[in-house]
């Protein structure tokens, strides 16, 4: 399909070591996904579904073992630890590739090795980074097709071209111990091995979009972010637009497909979808941030998906989406999770594949109960998306207004507040905070800094990260306003006090009338917060000062959180760049 030398080269080296069978290239034509997908049904690994129910839609397991991505096995390989710096997992490139070689070697004996072409962005277009992932997964294609841009056409758009990303990923025999998720920034290079789940196995999403993309973005003077990005249109038709980085299973997705509560519905406001997790950001010829979403598919958390929390995203799982370790219905053979309503089937099969009991189902131990993992997901077609926007395809993106950062924290930040300006809007950043989730492997619920919700994807030094935001301010003539949410606080009981999903509209209208100077503020110790009458909650049932509660700045607790920044700072280390510290003294001294 290319003559392109260095692509040919290097995948006769990585078949060598791999010792596939047989090599297919992966052409972007339905009648070969429609081939793979009835082979893939064939050997078990994936389960066609009720088809009238749901067309094109299919269900996949994982091992048990391998549910998440994995952070402890996730690695950045720079030539000197430093560049990689304290957050990230680091080894000598020469090791480590030492290491992986061993693991691959005849690992895709017996096998088949398809050749993945695929494209970040619209093929051709100025901002389009093109990949190849070498996979021995069925399931692996079939989601990057779904994911990315895949084909012959990226092949032609990269013509004789060094300039590619090489992804090599066997799922080997998914041994936990020998997980690796590799990235060689200097190399253009990622490896995963012994895993088949989701963000270590799709390269062209957190390892390609996120971390290898952010170490090129400081290079090449742009940013690659954990962000979705939304379009409000106002009733005159006028759309503004806003990119919003919460870490994982945060609500990236449900904000980014939101559909505003009836009384703006009425008059006329709408939201449009851009992308719901990554966001490329570049200054314009205009002076403003342009965002890019340099996917084409979602891979969307499934568990709270409903016509109610978010009605679009359960409407565009309707056809040609992949699910993921969720609960499968036997008796319609349909798909179920916690959350998609009040009927859990009666005769079903659990996210291991076991016969499951839902009313075994406890709150407290989701993984050992539940029907539909946690972390199961849902991989779903952009264009299939009822919201998703006109500019969705257009290869220069669209003028981002704000940025909002964002954390699951039921106490401590308030449902939103204001940066003063952009290097305090980037100490915002660098302080988020949020409760861990099943995104990744390891505990749930523990409060960690989680900066720009990029801790786990940056490709360099975080220090380095943060002076790279505050030399992007300086870059940028007329730059977005930034702010910071939380829609995840709760009361005594542990229930969540703002009503969230389509409600955050309303939110969302207060930041874009700060933007554009039509709202008032009151400034405190840590930025901006609402007036809570500006706050609109028109048609909710909810009183005043509940709203007023949620935007109190307690200072002690702030204060508390001061000294775990303090910490959280020394263990990012030297490259912190002065800027904050002082940011930091700063608002100390205003607490204080
Ligand atoms: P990744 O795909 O892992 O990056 O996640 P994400 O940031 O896109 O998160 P997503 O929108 O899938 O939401 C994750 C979980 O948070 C789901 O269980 C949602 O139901 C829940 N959630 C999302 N928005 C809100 C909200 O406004 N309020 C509350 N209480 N929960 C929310
Ligand atoms: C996340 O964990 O932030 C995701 C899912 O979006 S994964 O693709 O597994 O990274
Ligand atoms: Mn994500």
């Amino acid at each position: 399909m290319t003559n392109n030398k260095y692509v040919l080269s290097w995948i006769d080296e990585m078949a060598a070591m791999t010792q596939p069978d047989k090599i297919v290239w992966i052409d972007g034509t339905e009648e070969q996904a429609e081939a793979l997908r009835a082979e893939a049904c064939s050997t078990g690994e994936m389960i066609k579904l009720n088809q009238e129910k749901l067309p094109g839609c299919y269900l996949h397991r994982t091992a048990v073992n391998d549910v998440a991505r994995v952070e402890g096995r996730t690695y950045i390989c720079t030539p000197t630890k430093e560049e990689a710096g304290n957050i990230n997992n680091w080894m000598d490139p020469a090791e480590m590739y030492a290491k992986l070689k061993k693991l691959y070697t005849g690992a895709m004996k017996g096998r088949t090795m398809y050749v993945i072409p695929y494209s970040m962005g619209v093929v051709g277009s100025e901002f389009a980074k093109y990949g190849i992932e070498l996979t021995d997964s069925i399931y692996v294609v079939l989601n990057m097709l779904i994911m990315t841009r895949v084909g012959t056409s990226v092949l032609e758009a990269l013509g004789d071209s060094p300039d590619y990303v090489k992804g090599l990923h066997a799922k080997a025999d998914l041994d936990e111990e020998n997980r690796y998720i590799v990235h060689f920034p200097q190399d253009n290079t990622i490896m995963s091995v012994n895993s088949g789940y989701g963000g270590n196995v799709l390269l062209g999403k957190k390892c390609f979009a996120l971390r290898i993309a952010s170490y090129l973005g400081r290079k090449e003077g742009w940013m690659a972010e954990h962000m979705l990005i939304l379009g409000v249109e106002y009733p005159n038709g006028e759309v503004r637009y806003i990119s919003a980085a919460f870490p994982s299973a945060c609500g990236k997705t449900n904000l980014a497909m939101l559909i505003p509560p009836e009384v703006f519905r009425k008059k006329g406001y709408k939201v449009w979808c851009v992308g719901d997790d990554i966001a490329w950001l570049r200054v314009g010829k205009d002076g403003r941030l342009w965002a890019i979403n340099p996917e084409n598919g979602f891979f969307g958390v499934a568990p709270g998906t409903n016509e109610h929390s978010n009605y679009n995203a359960l409407a565009t799982t309707r056809k040609d989406t992949i699910f993921t370790n969720v609960c499968h219905n036997l008796d319609d053979n349909t798909v179920w999770w916690e959350g998609l309503d009040d009927n859990p089937p009666k005769n079903a099969l659990n996210w291991r594949g076991e016969k499951w009991d839902y009313t075994k189902y406890d709150k407290n131990d989701k993984v050992g109960t539940s029907g539909a993992h946690p972390n199961s997901r849902f991989t779903a077609k952009a264009i299939n998306c009822p919201c998703i926007s006109p500019e969705f395809n257009n290869p220069a993106g669209v003028p981002i207004d704000a940025i909002v950062f964002g954390g699951r924290r039921a106490k401590t930040a308030p449902l939103v507040y204001q940066s003063f300006n952009w290097q305090h809007g980037t100490f915002v950043g660098s302080i988020m905070a949020s409760e861990t989730t099943a995104a990744a492997a390891g505990a749930v619920g523990v409060v960690r800094r989680d900066p720009m919700a990029m801790r786990p994807f940056a490709g360099y030094n975080m220090g380095d990260y943060f002076k790279h935001w505050l030399e992007m301010g300086k870059k940028i003539p007329n730059p977005p306003k930034i702010f910071h949410v939380n829609w995840f606080r709760t009361d005594d009981a542990g229930h969540f006090i703002w009503p969230g999903f389509g409600d955050n509209m309303r939110v969302l209208l207060w930041i874009l009338d700060r933007c554009s100077g039509a709202a008032d503020a009151v400034e405190t110790p840590i930025g901006y917060v609402p007036k809570a009458e500006d706050i609109n909650i028109e048609g909710l049932d909810i009183d005043i000062n509940v709203i007023r509660d949620l935007l109190t700045v307690d200072k002690a607790s702030w204060l508390e959180d001061v000294e775990n920044i303090k910490e959280f700072y020394k263990l990012v280390g030297d490259h912190v760049p002065a800027e904050l510290y002082e940011e930091l003294a700063a608002l100390e001294s205003r607490l204080g």
